[in-house]
């Protein structure tokens, strides 16, 4: 097949995946373009059957904000034409599902090929940006428009259905794990950089938003640090790394984090790790989580939210209420100072990763996904 993917190509879980699946795809042998105003962030090497297609976008003086969503809808169109696509594959409904629908008219206009779309739907696009009223109408048209839609989780499948009232079928697919990049024997050989022998270390990686509830991460490590000896290792960055980084001086925390920024490869870091923390307060997956998970790091995460798919509460990790830094410390403590049922959840970890969530099963599913689509 030949398929265009459109995502966010900045660090964040929809243009991981985005980039991976893309990968994922030229290795099985079908054509694929990513069509993205910048090289998606994780697509650091040349491969076969993959190409990049950069979106410009215009500045005008009449412009107050340059027109993107129609640069893009524009390049899709080009793309699809020149190519002959098949799918057109678009990462988080806003702007990409309603840009692809514009490009589909446009093709439709010259009666060239029109692609199918598939839009997959990763979780703010849903539950912050798409139910925020002024984009409400237009992701729920945008949803309806495509030819196939698919969440990330059931949380985010039901959530879409009851909060755009929407009937027809949300597929599930989950994101997913290369088996060939997170192991639970990758080489630890970098862990002296981030903490001694005798120290945990505990990570977490995200774009360092709001809803990732960074000062509960802080919150939760500080309580840790007052019983245990640990380190913390931050991996990302965005709006809320400045609050991170004043509440970890005020805490006199500073010799006590490594703050890494942004890491396409953190297969490389992960399995350094003793304990993983996701406290967000919304998670439509959690795919950091899942990672972690992959590489024999449990989480403490939350519940109530997409993370109850991705770890096994009581084998893996455990889940607890939002804001609940208490019990989430206690349960750290308890685990890292049980070093049986550490090993037991760091071995369920990987087993339960790769179970359902293995690169090879859900690729084949957005595969058997777009040949239905196709024959439709
Ligand atoms: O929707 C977002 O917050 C952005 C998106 C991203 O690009 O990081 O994250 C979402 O998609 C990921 C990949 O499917 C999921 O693993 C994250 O759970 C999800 N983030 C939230 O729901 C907050």
């Amino acid at each position: 097949m030949v398929i265009g993917i459109t995502c966010y190509p900045v660090a964040g879980g929809s243009g991981v995946v985005a980039t991976e699946l893309g990968q994922q795809l030229a290795m099985r042998g079908h054509q694929v373009h990513f069509i993205a105003y910048a090289l998606p962030f994780r697509l650091d090497r040349y491969q076969t059957n993959l190409m990049y297609h950069g979106v410009e976008t215009t500045a005008y003086p009449l412009f107050k904000y340059p027109p993107y969503t129609l640069t893009l809808a524009a390049k899709m169109a080009e793309v699809v034409r020149s190519f002959q696509l098949d799918i057109l594959h678009v990462h988080y409904a806003i702007p990409h599902a309603t840009c692809a629908f514009l490009a589909k008219q446009l093709l439709a206009a010259t009666s060239s090929k029109q692609p199918k779309i598939i839009t997959t739907l990763h979780g703010t696009d849903i539950t912050l940006v798409g139910s925020d009223p002024s984009f409400y109408d237009i992701t729920r048209f945008s949803i309806l428009s495509s030819d196939k839609v698919t969440a990330v989780s059931k949380y985010l499948a039901h959530e879409t259905k009851e909060v755009f009232k929407i009937e027809s079928n949300i597929e599930v697919i989950y994101n997913f794990i290369d088996g060939d990049r997170f192991k639970l024997d990758n080489d630890k050989k970098n862990r002296h950089e981030f903490a001694h022998d005798n120290e945990y270390l505990i990570a977490h990686i995200s774009n360092f938003r709001p809803v990732k509830r960074i000062l509960d991460v802080i919150d939760i490590f500080n309580k840790i640090a007052e019983k245990l000896p640990a380190k913390l290792l931050l991996i990302g960055e965005g709006p809320d790394t400045i609050l991170a980084r004043r509440q970890i001086n005020k805490r006199n925390l500073t010799d006590k984090v490594v703050f890494l920024g942004n890491q396409c490869r953190v297969e490389a870091v992960l399995p350094c790790a003793d304990l993983f923390l996701l406290p967000s307060e919304e998670e439509s997956f959690g795919l950091a989580a899942l990672e972690a998970l992959a590489c024999g790091v449990p989480v403490i995460g939350t519940s109530g939210t997409g993370l109850v798919e991705v770890v096994d509460d009581y084998k893996n990790g455990f889940l607890l209420p939002v804001g609940d830094t208490s019990s989430m410390a206690r349960a750290a403590i308890s685990l890292l100072q049980d070093k049986e049922r550490l090993s037991a959840f760091k071995k369920q970890a990987t087993k339960s990763a790769y179970a359902k969530f293995d690169a090879e099963k859900v690729v084949s599913d957005y595969e058997t996904l777009y040949e239905k689509a196709l024959n439709e």
